[in-house]
């Protein structure tokens, strides 16, 4: 049975902050059947670390919803490397949003966070409940917390003030608009450019980071930007709501696919000097389920069309 529309997009100012990221890209597509108007921002006009500016422009702009796919993200490197950007402009930009949406009356806001903010050896699959009920993974505990922080607040201005904010956790993401520098991307774009380079060079072998058996579920972003306009429309409540795929895969599992889809025959080998991270992080897809939402792109038709944007776009 579809779920009841309790907040119908049609003729609704809805801003997509982050609209030039990965996610903020593919919400800004998929609201475009909403029959909304789709307000943006780009960076250089708006610094969402600077609260007045951004009370400022929510002032000016008065979206009736806010999607907040603004953050620092990047991959396990990157999170371990740079903790005081993670942490801090995480917290101010979801602080400056939320405060200045409270002030000037804006329905509703949707805040976005990630897997991450569980527990290492959270249960799995995870279910919401496991939030704060046992010490965070050490290579993203800053990026978590601020993440954490942000359901928070959510909640925190829901029961103080009666604001319709609501937060959703997504998987581990990936898909057109992906970030595919080595150094800071996330493991799957950071896959196909290593078994890109090492088909077109001939290299002898690919190196994947760790010991390639941690296990990672992945969710393309089309489907998470669908599962999040979903949530804004049928979902009101203080608890934060998992988006995921439902299946996770090792890491050497993955290497294997991607190598496969891009056409290199040569070797994996792991580099056991560079982080794990967490084992595993699974997330529980009830609650979206029950909610009539389910994804539709299965991985490995994923990355064929992630690597075909690699190929046009990323090169
Ligand atoms: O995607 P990823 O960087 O982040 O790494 P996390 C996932 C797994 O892939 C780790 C391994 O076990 C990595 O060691 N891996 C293997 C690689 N080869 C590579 C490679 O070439 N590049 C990268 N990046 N990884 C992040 C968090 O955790 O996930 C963030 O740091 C956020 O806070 C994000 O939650 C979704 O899944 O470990």
């Amino acid at each position: 049975m579809a779920p009841e529309v309790i907040f119908p997009l049609v003729d609704k100012r809805v801003w997509v902050a982050g609209h030039r990221g990965m996610v903020g890209s593919a919400i800004v597509r998929r609201l475009q059947w909403e029959g909304c108007e789709v307000l943006t921002v780009g960076r250089s006009d708006l610094d969402l670390r600077r609260q007045g500016p951004t009370e400022q422009w929510i002032a000016e702009y008065r979206p009736d919803a806010i999607v907040l796919a603004a953050a620092r993200v990047g991959g396990i490197l990157v999170n371990d490397q740079r903790p005081a950007d993670f942490l801090h402009d995480n917290l101010v930009i979801q602080t400056n949003v939320l405060e200045a949406a409270y002030r000037v009356g804006t329905s509703r806001v949707l805040v976005l966070g990630s897997s991450c903010i569980y527990p290492r050896s959270a249960p799995q699959p995870i279910v919401e409940e496991a939030l704060l009920t046992g010490p965070l993974e050490a290579t993203n505990a800053w990026y978590a917390v601020a993440k954490i922080a942000g359901i928070k607040l959510a909640q925190a201005y829901r029961r103080q003030h009666g604001c319709d904010f609501i937060s959703a956790m997504p998987t581990n993401l990936y898909g057109p608009g992906d970030n595919f520098d080595l150094e800071t991307s996330h493991v799957l774009p950071a896959l196909i450019r290593k078994a890109h380079e090492a088909r077109v060079t001939g290299a002898p072998a690919l190196t994947i980071w760790g010991t390639g058996s941690p296990r990672r579920e992945f969710l393309h972003v089309e489907d998470c930007a669908d599962a999040l306009v979903h949530l804004l429309k049928v979902y009101a409540g203080e608890m934060h709501i998992n988006v995921g795929s439902g299946d996770d895969l090792t890491i050497r599992d993955l290497a294997d696919l991607v190598c496969d889809v891009v056409g290199y025959r040569g070797p994996i080998l792991c580099d056991a000097r560079k982080p794990d991270g967490t084992p595993r992080k699974l997330m529980s897809a009830d609650r979206i389920r029950a909610m009539g939402w389910r994804p539709t792109i299965p991985l490995r038709e994923g990355i064929v069309s992630t690597y075909q944007w690699f190929l046009s776009h990323a090169l």
